[in-house]
């Protein structure tokens, strides 16, 4: 097996030395090598991270590769294709988007290095799996160097309507990257029907049911749901320092109810539009002052680019709003952190917490809506209809995020939903949760990944 991705699976701790990275990926997917062998081929984030590291140390069954990239290769192919051209045109937020030549000739030179990796890696028989938006271009470039190879793809965003994705100048190239597969997954229906439109509309591809018919091969595109590690959050939430905690902040609150948000400080969570209808809710409704504390805790990410930091005055800026207008004696309607936390404290917050708002202008999936709802003992979650987790979790209280309104009496259908309707909504969606599981993910992906290709 060989997987390629643009993070490397492992992190480095002063106390234990390198460790598995933490998040639902790196947790489903080392396991996985390790039963099967093989490599995982990565960028080099820190010149001081090794090229070649065998993994575990003591006995190793896989080998981490890094690829070296000059500091302008970096900029351009992550910074700027990745981040400043693909991942806002994915989540539609076309004002955040900036075309630049030079992005599109750096992201080539990196998917092809990642491409001769892995060709020099490859064995006859092995399987090939490369992730997410960064390496659209490595699948074809395998292809080239090895027909019969076996190729597949996991798309971690959404992927948008095609009268969006043709926006982009290099629409064309990118999805012929793509379809160098023979099988490409992506989270829900609606990205699958959107990439066969696009496949079908740029390229003239033919479309049979769910598969492209490309250059003599058929490219099968299916919907593969990512979960979360389950039993993870499960005991962790239930450990006795986790709980304790949960009890110290609730009593902190100085509130009834209190509501949460977790995300990336990324402006497709949609951080901003729910303070502003926590504003509103709070405009409409006097009678919950005192009663309600809404706790954001925002993990910073990406620093360096422009949108974010001015994301981030502009969320400081609202929160101090709100508090300066709003705060009374010993409650403060709007806790706000700007910080990472170990899974733990997440834990913490997840357990205290009467309602999660996940409320992105679009996610690909959503993983805290997950984790909420496999540490929540039975709380409410108000859930934005423009994720992937909504096409899963419809017993969540769905909102619209552009609509205010709605938000605002989403957060009063959450405070004021009847004890009973809260238990078996959250019984539904725990059961959901618990079959997206992370480990079943990757055991069904091996298994679609598993079934050959047939020539056409
Ligand atoms: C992409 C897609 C898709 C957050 N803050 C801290 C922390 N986190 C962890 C969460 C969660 C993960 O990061 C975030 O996952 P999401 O799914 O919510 O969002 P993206 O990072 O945008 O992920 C997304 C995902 O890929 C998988 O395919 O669901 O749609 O955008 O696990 O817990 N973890 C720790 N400290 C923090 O402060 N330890």
């Amino acid at each position: 097996m060989i997987i390629a991705a643009n993070r490397a699976p492992l992190r480095y701790t002063e106390d234990e030395g390198w460790v598995p990275a933490i998040g639902g990926l790196a947790t489903a997917l080392l396991p996985v090598l390790q039963e099967q062998g093989g490599v995982w081929i990565a960028m080099q984030e820190d010149a001081k991270a090794p090229t070649r590291q065998p993994y575990p140390p003591e006995a190793p069954d896989l080998e981490i590769q890094r690829i070296p990239l000059s500091a302008q290769e970096r900029t351009h192919y992550y910074l700027g294709m990745s981040n400043r051209v693909l991942w806002p045109i994915c989540h539609y937020m076309l004002q955040h988007l900036e075309l630049e030549r030079a992005y599109m000739e750096a992201y080539r030179t990196v998917n092809r290095r990642f491409a001769e990796a892995i060709v020099r890696a490859y064995r006859p028989g092995d399987f090939i799996w490369v992730h997410d938006y960064h390496l659209m271009l490595v699948p074809h470039l395998i292809r080239q160097a090895i027909p019969d190879a076996n190729i597949s793809f996991f798309w971690h965003i959404p992927w948008p309507a095609m009268e969006v994705y043709r926006i982009l100048p290099w629409s064309r190239e990118l999805l012929q990257g793509m379809l160098g597969c023979d099988l490409i997954g992506f989270h829900v229906e609606e990205y699958v029907e959107n990439f066969l439109e696009s496949a079908r509309y740029l390229l003239g591809a033919e479309i049979e049911d769910n598969r492209v018919l490309w250059e003599g091969r058929e490219v099968r595109v299916e919907a593969h749901p990512i979960g979360i590690d389950v039993a993870r959050f499960e005991q962790l939430s239930e450990r006795e320092d986790v709980r304790r905690e949960a009890e110290r902040l609730r009593e902190e609150m100085h509130a009834e109810w209190l509501l949460i948000g977790i995300d990336r400080l990324d402006y497709t969570k949609g951080i901003l539009s729910r303070l502003q209808a926590f504003e509103q809710f709070l405009k409409e409704y006097p009678a919950y002052h005192g009663r309600v504390t809404f706790y954001q805790v925002a993990t910073p990410s990406r620093t360096q680019l422009e949108s974010y930091q001015q994301l981030k005055r502009e969320v400081d800026e609202a929160v101090g709003r709100i508090n300066g207008f709003f705060a009374r004696d010993s409650w403060v309607p709007v806790h706000y952190r700007y910080r990472t936390y170990t899974q733990e404290e997440l834990c913490v917050f997840y357990r205290a917490a009467d309602v999660a708002l996940i409320t992105p202008l679009r996610d690909g999936m959503n993983l805290v809506t997950q984790e909420f709802i496999a540490a929540s003992r039975s709380g409410v979650l108000v859930l934005s209809e423009l994720t992937g987790a909504a096409h899963l979790l419809r017993e969540a209280v769905l909102v619209n995020p552009y609509d205010r309104d709605g938000m605002v009496q989403a957060i009063r259908t959450a405070l004021e939903m009847p004890v009973e309707e809260r238990i078996e909504r959250f019984r539904f969606l725990k059961r959901t949760v618990r079959e997206l599981d992370v480990h079943r993910w990757a055991r069904r992906f091996l298994e679609a990944m598993q079934q050959r290709p047939s020539e056409v």
